[in-house]
């Protein structure tokens, strides 16, 4: 019973040494890439990323995801973004995304992550952004 126990005890620390790589971090940036996306965002280069630098940004990537061309996202070009988040994304239910609807989702973050409200993102601030917005892009 003894070898049953430790054995059990054995199993049970390699299951908490080795966690099993889950769905959450599918799709997650590095922080290598998030920094150099900072440095690409930070148009004037004063180390700050400030509202309308995202904006241009997001549009960037916006056109970038669209391989259609339609000038909307639909389920195909978000597939690692969960069901739900892309509904609550899709304001007018209509199910694409227009740029103004996936803008107005990601500044919603960057209003959350900018903590003293001066509207310029830190990269600290700009990581946990990021971090905290479901859509990995
Ligand atoms: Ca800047
Ligand atoms: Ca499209
Ligand atoms: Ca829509």
């Amino acid at each position: 019973m003894a070898t049953t126990k430790t054995f059990m005890l054995l199993a049970l620390l390699l299951l908490i040494s080795f966690p099993i790589p889950g769905p959450v971090n599918a799709g997650q940036n590095t922080r290598e890439e998030l920094i150099r996306e900072y440095r690409e965002a930070d148009l004037n280069k004063d180390g700050y990323v400030d509202e309308e630098e995202y904006r241009r940004f997001i549009k960037k990537r916006f056109e970038s995801m669209d391989s259609n061309r339609d000038e909307m996202l639909e389920r195909a070009e978000l597939k690692e973004l969960k069901k739900e988040e892309f509904v609550l994304t899709d304001r007018n239910k209509d199910r694409r995304i227009s740029f103004r609807e996936f803008l107005n989702g990601r500044l919603r973050f960057f209003n959350e992550a900018d903590v003293n409200k001066d509207a310029l993102l830190s990269l600290e601030e700009y990581v946990k952004m990021k971090l905290m917005d479901p859509v990995k892009w």
